[in-house]
C-alpha cells in the first residue's frame, strides 16, 4: 500500500528436516507455550486435498465450536486444552468457517488467543484405520490438542496443514478437539503487525498492509480416513512437443511403500512401481486437448496403489495439460502469448470477513467475468482452494501469492530473519497445495516489499536506506533460490511498488509494478501522470527486457460520488482513469497484463487515508454492486 505425527517420509519429510516447516517464533512466547513446544509436534504441509473415494472418506467438521476468549493467555494454564463447555459463562457458539471478528460484538478488534473446541467420533471401519486432521487455515498461528494432549503447532495463516491423529482417534470413542488460535499482530510474523511506534500507530489495528486482520479459523476443518498403506502427494509436469503432451508423475505413498500401482489420464494409463515410498513415471498424451482459458479442459488422473491386484487406495486429481513460460519480453502459454486481464481480489465480505463463503467466491469470479476478465492475482495471500476449482473450471489464470506483503527491511535483524523463515514456509507449504492446478500460471513471492521502514508507517518518501536495499536483495535472492528448488516450470514474480529497490524486482522472470498514475501520484491529472507511468515503463523494459505486468492501479470510488468534470473520488473519475491506462499500455505488447486493484471495495484498519475503513477502488462496491468503471470494462473487455 502506498500509505499507509507420525514420521513422515520422502518429499516433505525432507522439507521438515531442513527447518522450512519451522514453527512458532518465539518472539512473545509464554512460559507455558516455551513449555509446550520443547517437544513440539510440528504441522505437515498439506500436499494432497481430503477426497471421499472407493478407499477415503472425508469427515467436515465445520458448523458451530465452542469458542472463548483469552486476552491474558491464561487458557492453557487453566485447563482449556482439555475441552470447554457452555457451563463456563464467557462460552459461547462460533461458525467455522469464518473469522472472528464481526460475529460478535465485542471481538472486532481482538486480536489475541481464541480457544476452538468441538468434539468428533469415528464409526468403526477396519479398511479406514488411519486419520488425518486438517486445519484449512488458522490466522495466524494454531495450537491443536485431543483430549488433552498436545498434537502439534503450526504457523502461518492462509495455507493448510495436517497431523496424522491416528494414535488419537479410536473409532467409537468420542474426542474432543481444540485449537487456540493466536493471532496476535507481531514484527516476526508475515505479514507482520504491531511493529510501528506504540504512541504513534498509524492505524487501528496496527498493520502496515491495507486490509483488515480478520482471525480465526478461516476454511475447513477436517478428518480424512484413510487405508493402511495409501497416497501422500502427486506431483505433475506438463511439456508439449507439437500436438503430444508428456505428462511427468511423481507419487509419493505412506510407510516407505514399495509395491505397485498405476496412473490413468483417459485412455492412457501406466504401471507405477515404488520405491522407498515413491515412484515416477510419464505420460504421452497425442493430439492432446489443452487446458486453456478459451477451453478449460480439466481431466482427472486417477492414482491406485495396488498389492496383487488388490486395490489399496485411489487418489483423483483434476489436471489441465498446459505449459506456461516467458519467452523474451513475452510470457506464453501453451507457446502463444497471453494477456492478463482483470483484478486483484481479496477475501473479505461482511460478517465472515475472510472466512470462506462459497456463494461470495462464485459471485466474485462471476464478477471478473462479467467485466470481460482472465485473471487475478490472489493478493495478498493463498486463497481458498474453492477459489482455485472455480478458477481452473472457468480458465482463469492467476498468479498465487504468499502473505509476504509490506515486507519492510530497516527492521530488527531477527525479525527479518524470522519472516524470511515464515516465507520459505509459507512458499512450500502453497507450492504443495497447488501445483498441479492449470490456472496457477505463476507464483508472486512478495506484494510491495519497502526499503525503509518509515514508508511503511505512512507513506512518507523516504530516501532508500542502502541498507536496507541490501538486506532486502539477500532475503529476496534466498527466496526465489527456495522457490526455484521447489518450482521448475511456472514463472516466480515480485510485485514492487516505488518503495521497492529495483534490484528486488529485477529477480522476477516478469516484472510485477504496481502503480498509482492519477492517484497517488498526481491525484486529479491522469493525463500527465499516465505518460509519466508510460515513460518509467518504456525505461524499465528498455533495461530488462523483460515482460511487465502492470499489478495494480486504480483509483477510490465512492459509489454514487458523481463529478463533471471528473475530481477524484467520484465514479467518473475511476472508470476515466482505467480506462486511460488500459489505453496507455495496449500499444506497449511487452506489458503482459492489466490487473486493475480491485474487483470489489473491502475493509480495511482505521487509518485516516481510509474513509468509513475501506479501500473504496473496488469496480464493484463490498455488496457486490457495479460502480461505472465496471460498466466501462464491460464495454472495453467484455464487448457488450
Ligand atoms: C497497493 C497495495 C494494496 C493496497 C493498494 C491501495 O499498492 O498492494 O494492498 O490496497 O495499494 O489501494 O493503496
Amino acid at each position: 500500500m502506498h500509505d499507509l505425527r507420525t514420521p513422515r517420509r520422502g518429499l516433505l519429510r525432507h522439507l521438515a528436516a531442513g527447518g522450512v516447516l519451522a514453527g512458532i517464533g518465539a518472539h512473545g512466547a509464554t512460559a507455558a507455550e516455551q513449555l509446550a513446544e520443547t517437544f513440539p509436534t510440528r504441522a505437515r504441509p498439506a500436499a494432497l486435498r481430503p477426497q471421499t473415494g472407493a478407499t477415503r472418506q472425508v469427515i467436515d467438521l465445520g458448523g458451530l465450536w465452542r469458542f472463548r476468549l483469552d486476552p491474558h493467555d491464561t487458557g492453557l494454564q487453566n485447563g482449556w486444552h482439555t475441552g470447554f463447555d457452555f457451563s463456563q459463562p464467557d462460552v459461547r457458539s462460533i461458525a467455522v468457517p469464518g473469522s472472528w471478528n464481526e460475529q460478535f460484538c465485542d471481538t472486532d478488534g481482538y486480536f489475541g488467543m481464541g480457544w476452538y473446541c468441538s468434539t468428533f467420533e469415528l464409526s468403526p471401519d477396519a479398511s479406514l484405520p488411519r486419520t488425518v486432521l486438517r486445519v484449512g487455515s488458522a490466522v495466524y498461528a494454531a495450537t491443536v490438542w485431543i483430549d488433552g494432549q498436545q498434537i502439534g503447532t503450526h504457523a502461518g495463516g492462509h495455507l493448510p496443514f495436517e497431523f496424522e491423529i491416528t494414535p488419537h482417534a479410536c473409532p467409537g470413542q468420542r474426542h474432543v478437539l481444540v485449537i487456540r488460535v493466536d493471532a496476535r499482530l507481531l514484527p516476526d510474523r508475515v505479514p507482520y503487525g504491531g511493529a510501528s511506534d506504540p504512541a504513534h500507530p498509524v492505524n487501528n489495528p496496527d498493520v502496515p498492509y491495507d486490509f483488515f486482520p480478520y482471525a480465526g479459523l478461516h476454511r475447513t476443518v477436517t478428518l480424512q480416513r484413510l487405508p493402511p498403506r495409501h497416497i501422500e502427494a502427486i506431483a505433475t509436469r506438463t511439456h508439449l512437443n507439437g500436438s503430444t503432451a508428456r505428462l511427468e508423475i511423481t507419487v509419493e505413498a505412506s510407510d516407505g511403500w514399495q509395491g505397485h500401482g498405476r496412473v490413468t489420464l483417459g485412455r492412457v494409463s501406466s504401471a507405477l512401481t515404488f520405491a522407498k515410498g515413491r515412484a515416477t513415471t510419464t505420460l504421452s498424451v497425442p493430439d492432446a486437448r489443452l487446458w486453456s482459458p478459451a477451453d478449460p479442459h480439466l481431466q482427472t488422473l486417477e492414482v491406485e496403489l495396488s498389492d496383487n491386484g488388490a486395490l489399496l487406495d485411489r487418489y483423483a486429481l483434476e489436471i489441465g495439460l498446459r505449459t506456461v513460460q516467458v519467452a523474451g519480453d513475452r510470457l506464453l502459454l501453451n507457446g502463444a502469448p497471453i494477456h492478463l486481464r482483470g483484478a486483484a481480489l481479496h477475501e473479505d465480505c461482511p460478517i465472515n470477513g475472510r472466512g470462506k463463503n462459497l456463494a461470495v467466491t462464485v459471485k466474485d469470479l462471476q464478477l471478473l467475468r462479467w467485466i470481460g476478465g482472465t485473471s487475478f492475482r490472489s493478493s495478498h495471500y493463498p486463497y481458498a482452494e474453492e477459489t482455485l476449482d472455480l478458477a481452473d473450471r472457468m480458465g482463469i489464470l492467476v498468479i498465487g501469492e504468499i502473505p509476504a506483503v509490506d515486507l519492510a527491511f530497516a527492521d530488527r535483524p531477527e525479525d527479518i530473519a524470522a519472516r524470511l523463515n515464515q516465507c520459505r514456509q509459507d512458499f512450500t507449504e502453497m507450492f504443495l497445495r497447488d501445483r498441479n492446478r492449470p490456472s496457477i500460471i505463476a507464483w508472486s513471492l512478495a506484494n510491495e516489499p519497502q526499503d525503509a521502514f518509515a514508508a511503511a508507517r505512512g507513506g512518507m518518501k523516504e530516501t532508500a536506506s542502502e541498507n536496507s536495499a541490501a538486506a532486502g536483495l539477500t532475503f529476496f535472492r534466498s527466496l526465489f533460490a527456495h522457490a526455484r528448488t521447489l518450482e521448475q516450470d511456472r514463472p516466480l514474480t515480485l510485485v514492487g511498488m516505488d518503495h521497492s529497490d529495483p534490484s528486488w524486482v529485477e529477480l522476477g522472470d516478469f516484472m510485477s509494478l504496481n502503480r498509482y498514475p492519477g492517484w497517488y501520484d498526481q491525484p486529479g491529472a491522469p493525463d500527465a501522470a499516465v505518460a509519466t507511468m508510460a515513460a518509467e515503463f518504456d525505461r524499465i523494459h528498455a533495461r530488462h527486457g523483460k515482460p511487465i505486468l502492470l499489478s495494480e492501479f486504480g483509483a477510490d470510488a465512492i459509489a454514487g460520488t458523481h463529478r463533471d468534470p471528473p475530481e477524484i473520488w467520484s465514479e467518473e473519475y475511476q472508470a476515466d482513469l482505467i480506462e486511460n491506462v488500459l489505453a496507455a499500455c495496449a500499444s506497449r505488447p511487452w506489458i503482459v497484463g492489466t490487473h486493475i486493484w480491485c474487483l470489489c471495495d473491502f475493509r480495511t484498519a482505521q487509518g485516516v487515508r481510509r474513509p468509513d475503513s475501506r479501500n473504496y477502488k473496488g469496480l464493484f462496491t463490498r455488496d457486490r454492486e457495479p460502480k461505472q468503471a465496471a460498466h466501462r470494462l464491460r464495454r472495453l473487455w467484455a464487448g457488450t
